[in-house]
């Protein structure tokens, strides 16, 4: 196992390492400044939900399609909020900047069928947020960096949007692997939902809060159609949810103060807004038939989790989460969803009691141990049903897709992922730094799966906060989650040794298990990892769908990444580079 680094001793040396149990300020803070808006102030259920222009990543040539070169551009421009909300500054993506939205539009890609799209900069100079020179960050000479990931691909390293490859308006300045202009999407992968987002080093906390999101779903007729599943552009929507606060002006509000400023004048640990924002707008309404929908739900919030129900008892009935489907549909009342993580569900308003319900949130924040939410933070939005019911020839299929079940004896590797929060005793109670296995971005890379294998890896999470792991190419299978018994005797060895092993976590490790949920036990991109317990999760660094190797080299430079998907950690820097061999 790792070997502890002079380095890693100074560190243990420099911080006092407390482990902090809640990270939580009150809302009512945001009131207190009567420069910012008050959310009750909105009305709610205004706005109609857009959806987001669709953009189609294959052309038809002769009946057949065929790949497809795509530009989008990043465009500094206005977007509304809400009626009631002045027109707000963004960053949006767009085919051009008249059509750029806040989500960006959703790609629509083909199986088999590769994508190219050019991501281009049209960025000012300066950054329409504030932003913290003090973690480790992007620092052009000037204008906004940027790199899209696109969260959930299996694609070349290349085209992966590593933190360090940004670049400026025009590619003018570029970031240290920076290696090219047009990023290529295989989309050999198994068909389902990913999102496109900024990735920069440092900033992508900012990017994304400015605009910098959008859904691209892969679709693979062949085996998606005879499940029957609610289709077309009217059934089938994709739902980005995200959490804002504004300036009575309209300008998006972040503190522009960190926590600790004599540490990071401007970072704080997480970002939580006071409004609950669905496709571009605050609290929208849609109305819809008496018939069956395919919802596709990204949570796109910094830190905010989010509890879906329905308020008149209606159910949610996964077919997928994250990018792939589940094997069996599975009926929930409830729907947690951590940051990046994305329900692929089927409501059926045929089913509803009432002529409107709206769609709730019920997790605390920060979740688990924080604020409940309340009367304003608790809404999402409102279905408006309408009309008689109808023939609907849609169905919910009893089984979905098929892929392997996770099997732990063909793992090569076991790896041990520990989470820490590390606290200066100026920063009082709150952290200063947040790390994986104690180690920087900097530190040389440490987890080197070979392509085509499968890992074991127990992720540790030694803080206070639930913490969804994300892992660029593979993909995530929970096997268990082992509460830790004598934690702090635990923690204790792992703040002086930093080894797992040598901690003895198996002594420890023998706590409560808590079962996954089931709508949770397919092949997922991120997996949130409760505190004070040893996830174990199946990593697979291969397709699901077949047995085919990669069709590109996975060992290229710059490699890919595996951080947390709270953005303010993975700022500073709950992020580790991510090597594969051969
Ligand atoms: C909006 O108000 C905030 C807070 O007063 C201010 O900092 C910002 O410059 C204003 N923005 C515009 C576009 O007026
Ligand atoms: C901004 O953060 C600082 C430091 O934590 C805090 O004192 C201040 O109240 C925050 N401002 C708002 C409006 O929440
Ligand atoms: C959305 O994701 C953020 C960060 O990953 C998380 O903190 C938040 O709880 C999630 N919200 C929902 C509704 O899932
Ligand atoms: C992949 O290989 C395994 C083991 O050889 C086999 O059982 C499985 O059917 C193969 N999967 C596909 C999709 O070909
Ligand atoms: C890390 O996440 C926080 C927040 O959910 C939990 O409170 C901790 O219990 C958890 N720690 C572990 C080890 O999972
Ligand atoms: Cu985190």
């Amino acid at each position: 196992m790792k070997k502890k680094t002079k380095k890693d001793t100074m560190r243990a040396l420099l911080f006092l390492l407390i482990f902090s149990v809640v990270l939580s300020w009150s809302p009512t803070t945001w009131a207190a400044d009567t420069k910012l808006i008050n959310p009750s102030k909105l009305e709610m259920f205004v706005d109609e939900l857009p959806d987001m222009p669709r953009v189609r990543g294959f052309n038809i040539q002769n009946g057949v399609p065929v790949s497809k070169s795509i530009t989008i551009g990043m465009f500094q421009k206005k977007w509304k909020f809400h009626r009631d909300l002045p027109a707000t500054t963004v960053f949006a993506f767009g085919t051009s900047k008249k059509v750029a939205t806040v989500p960006g539009p959703t790609i629509e890609a083909l199986h088999g069928v590769e994508t190219y799209v050019t991501w281009q900069n049209h960025l000012p100079s300066q950054h329409i947020l504030p932003w913290d020179p003090t973690i480790p960050t992007a620092r052009p000479k000037m204008g906004v960096p940027t790199v899209v990931h696109l969260h959930g691909g299996i694609d070349e390293p290349e085209s992966d949007g590593y933190a360090k490859s940004w670049f400026t308006a025009g590619f003018k300045e570029r970031g240290p692997t920076w290696t090219k202009k047009t990023y290529r999407y295989h989309n050999t992968q198994h068909p389902g939902n990913m999102w496109y987002h900024d990735h920069t080093m440092g900033l992508t906390r900012e990017n994304i809060l400015a605009g910098l999101i959008g859904a691209y779903i892969l679709r693979h007729p062949p085996v998606e159609a005879p499940l029957r599943v609610p289709y077309g552009d009217e059934f089938d929507r994709p739902l980005i949810v995200f959490d804002r606060s504004f300036y009575t002006n309209g300008t998006i509000y972040m503190n522009s103060t960190g926590h600790t400023p004599s540490i990071h004048p401007q970072w704080h640990p997480e970002y939580f807004g006071n409004v609950i924002v669905v496709n571009g707008k605050a609290w929208p309404r849609m109305t819809v038939r008496r018939m069956k929908y395919q919802f596709r739900i990204i949570n796109a919030s910094n830190s905010r989790f989010f509890r879906f129900f329905f308020t008149n008892g209606m159910r949610f009935i996964h077919v997928g989460s994250d990018s792939a489907y589940l094997a069996r549909p599975v009926r929930t009342k409830k729907l947690l969803l951590a940051p990046s993580e994305i329900a692929h569900v089927i409501v059926d308003f045929s089913k509803s009691t009432s002529d409107m319900v709206i769609l709730a949130n019920g997790a605390a924040y920060p979740y688990p141990s924080g604020d409940p939410t309340n009367d304003i933070n608790g809404k999402v939005m409102r279905f408006e049903i309408n009309g008689q019911h109808e023939v609907d020839t849609t169905r919910v299929p009893p089984r979905l897709m098929k892929y392997p079940s996770p099997d732990i004896s063909s793992a090569s590797t076991t790896r041990y992922i520990s989470m820490y929060e590390y606290m200066t005793p100026m920063a009082m109670d709150m952290p200063s730094v947040l790390y994986l296995n104690g180690k920087s971005f900097d530190d040389p890379v440490t987890e080197m799966p070979r392509a085509g294998t499968t890992e074991i890896w127990n992720v540790i999470n030694l803080t206070g906060d639930n913490h969804p792991l994300h892992i660029h190419l593979g993909l995530i299978t929970a096997l268990e989650q082992t509460k830790l018994v004598e934690l702090e005797e635990f923690k204790e060895c792992m703040m002086m040794k930093n080894d797992a092993i040598e901690c003895q976590v198996s002594k420890y490790a023998r706590g409560k298990r808590k079962p996954v949920p089931a709508h949770e036990r397919g092949w997922k991109n991120v997996f949130k990892m409760r505190p004070g317990y040893v996830t174990k999760i199946l990593v697979r660094f291969s397709f699901i769908h077949s047995n085919a190797s990669y069709p590109f080299d996975a060992t290229a430079e710059p490699g890919y990444v595996y951080h947390c998907h709270i953005l303010d950690h993975e700022d500073n820097a709950m992020m580790r580079p991510l090597k594969l061999i051969s």
